[in-house]
């Protein structure tokens, strides 16, 4: 299509090439009876000859490229047929991606791979594909596109891998033109696809299948083998920032942390051994992996005692983030003291959640509200000591516990804002702000700082009229900016933040957790026909279909005491999530209970009635 617009172009600069010519020429050549006065005559002819090249060169190059283009798309067919697609199954890139048993996944990944050659074309940049189900079961897996910033691809996008996952194995083709088409891509510009995997047992053959994917379509490969998510998501930065971001290697990654890691504990100096010691539950997955790696590293600094390393146990089974999360317990496997801080990752490394059990045996969770409450409180601390005015936001979903809300809001007097479920809408909402702090109650989040942020921060470091404590306050802020990976939540990463910030505020968990003082609360899950008859607004806290449901709601909440209930499909799994909070955890309980058994009648449940929890 561009090609025979310059060849439309060049014919018309043809036909247009005497009238452009000065009125002083056009008298010389009427006043010649032949009008081939040497000169023009030889100049005309040579513009000609030019032109005429050109339009060869042209036709040359537009039959080459359909060459190309024909080569390519037998390519993609050949190779397709070695990942087919099982008839009639569909699939939705939902909230993290594609996810399920990883016995349905081999052609999702091949395609994934071509889609993010497209994506790569088209952005001129390189692109993440990071093949993980995150905390799911061990059988199951995923996979997700990173676009050249390190962050999730864009909403168009993921329409793109959905109708590319769903084209029934003879329709392929069509559907990647179609794209093509759609988004004006030059197939035979390069590519090149970064692709990353956890440690399940099907995430070998299924990175292949990625591999196999991009090199179909020409485009250039690095796989790094095994990977945190956030590791994978770095790298994309890294590479598209040409290394501004920090070295797109593991190594490069363990430096830079350590490094700001290691500037900002100095600030602590009289740490003692036991402060030091942290309890990691690496989930049996990729972050235990990670870890150990990074350990020398961190020079001591930070004495980690492992356990569900992955060398015996099963991945997120009884233990990792969500576990601890959802179940609100320590996981299985971790040898805890009374009062010692424990943290666990989830199954790709890109959650964190906190915790202790007290002298009394009762377990404390410090979770995703916890640490935005933590860092945001440091990072506007420094701000006031180094007398800058920036303005600095939380961004939360529906599930952030209404205390940490009302604290950050009454107390804190920072921005809270609440968006949809799935870390893009964080991301996005975080962007708006000069400090942008997101978390998920489940342990996701990162902070982000604009560039105006960071420009007025470096600046600061470099003033020499600057007094000594605003100096320090900055010089920790350039610190901790070095230390946060702002391209997505990760475990790693925020779990030295929180270190440090403990660290340099001498504070124990304990006086972490007496911030403020979680509402109790319930997560559960209905199995319906269809999620999809669900429909919410209001950041999800609102059910707007089936009619009933939220009338139902609205007046069950209103039987119990400081409480809140919402519900959502899932986009990660086959159900409907219910969450509930109020004064006592019996009464979260009940209401989760209660609000579940609306679904379950209105919302076309499936099963047994769901069954109370005491
Ligand atoms: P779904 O399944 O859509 O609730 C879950 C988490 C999200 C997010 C994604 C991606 C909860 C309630 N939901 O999504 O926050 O982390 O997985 O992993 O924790
Ligand atoms: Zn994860």
């Amino acid at each position: 299509m561009q090609l025979v617009l310059q060849l439309f172009s060049c014919r018309v600069t043809l036909e247009t090439h005497h009238p452009v010519q000065s009125s002083g020429q056009k008298q010389s050549q009427q006043s010649s009876p032949d009008s081939s006065t040497p000169e023009r005559g030889r100049g005309d002819v040579r513009q000609c000859i030019h032109v005429i090249r050109e339009v060869g060169s042209a036709a040359h190059a537009l039959q080459s490229q359909k060459q190309h283009k024909m080569a390519q798309f037998d390519k993609v067919s050949q190779k397709s047929k070695l990942h087919p697609k099982p008839e009639g199954l569909t699939l939705q890139y939902g909230t993290a991606g594609f996810r399920t048993h990883a016995k349905h996944l081999d052609h999702i990944m091949f395609r994934m791979g071509l889609l993010a050659t497209l994506r790569s074309k088209k952005t001129k940049s390189t692109i993440g594909v990071m093949v993980t189900a995150s905390h799911n079961p061990e059988e199951d897996n995923g996979v997700k596109l990173i676009d050249p910033m390190g962050e999730m691809v864009t909403a168009v996008w993921e329409g793109y891998a959905t109708q590319l996952a769903n084209a029934e194995q003879d329709s392929l083709l069509k559907e990647l033109k179609d794209i093509l088409e759609k988004e004006d891509i030059d197939v035979s510009e390069p590519a090149s696809v970064y692709v990353g995997k956890d440690t399940r047992p099907s995430s070998a053959s299924l990175s292949q299948a990625v591999l196999d994917g991009v090199s179909s379509l020409g485009g250039k490969t690095h796989d790094y083998g095994l990977v945190t998510t956030p590791q994978l998501h770095y790298m994309v930065c890294c590479c598209n920032t040409r290394g501004c971001y920090g070295s797109p290697t593991v190594e490069g990654y363990y430096q830079k942390l350590s490094q700001a890691f290691l500037q900002l504990t100095q600030n602590a100096s009289n740490r003692t051994d036991d402060q030091k010691r942290l309890q990691v539950d690496g989930a049996n997955g990729i972050g235990a992996l990670k870890m150990r790696e990074m350990e020398a590293f961190l020079r001591s600094e930070l004495q980690v005692v492992l356990s569900n390393d992955g060398s015996s146990g099963k991945l997120n089974h009884m233990c990792g983030a969500d576990y601890v999360k959802v179940q609100q317990k320590a996981p299985q496997g971790m040898n805890m003291g009374v009062g010692e801080r424990c943290c666990s990752f989830d199954g790709d490394a890109d959650r964190i959640v906190y915790y202790y059990t007290d002298s009394k045996g009762c377990f404390h969770l410090l979770d995703g509200d916890k640490i935005a409450t933590l860092i945001s409180t440091y990072l506007k601390e420094l701000l006031t000591q180094a007398g800058l005015n920036l303005q600095i936001a939380v961004v939360q979903t529906a599930y952030a516990n209404g205390s940490s809300t009302r604290y950050l809001e009454d107390v804190m007097k920072v921005v809270v804002c609440c968006t949809k479920t799935g870390v893009k809408h964080l991301h996005h909402a975080a962007q708006e702000y000069d400090i942008g702090v997101y978390f998920e109650a489940n342990g996701h989040g990162t902070v982000l700082f604009s560039k105006a942020a960071q420009k007025q921060i470096q600046e600061l470091v470099k003033d020499l009229n600057t007094n000594d404590e605003r100096k320090q306050a900055v010089k920790l802020l350039e610190s901790t900016i070095n230390l946060i990976n702002q391209t997505v939540g990760d475990a790693i990463s925020d779990m030295l933040v929180i270190e440090a910030v403990l660290a340099i505020r001498g504070m124990s968990v304990q006086d972490w957790d007496a911030i403020y003082t979680d509402l109790p609360n319930r997560q559960l899950k209905v199995t319906v026909s269809d999620r999809r008859v669900i429909d919410t607004t209001d950041a999800e806290r609102k059910a707007v279909t089936p009619e009933g449901l939220q009338d139902a709601i609205d007046s069950l909440v209103k039987k119990y005491k400081n409480a809140r209930s919402f519900v959502r499909p899932s986009g990660t799994e086959d159900v409907v999530r219910v969450y509930a909070e109020a004064d006592t955890q019996e009464s979260a309980d009940s209401l989760a209970h209660e609000v579940s058994l609306a679904v379950y009648r209105l919302a076309g449940g499936v099963g047994d009635e769901p069954k109370p929890l005491h």
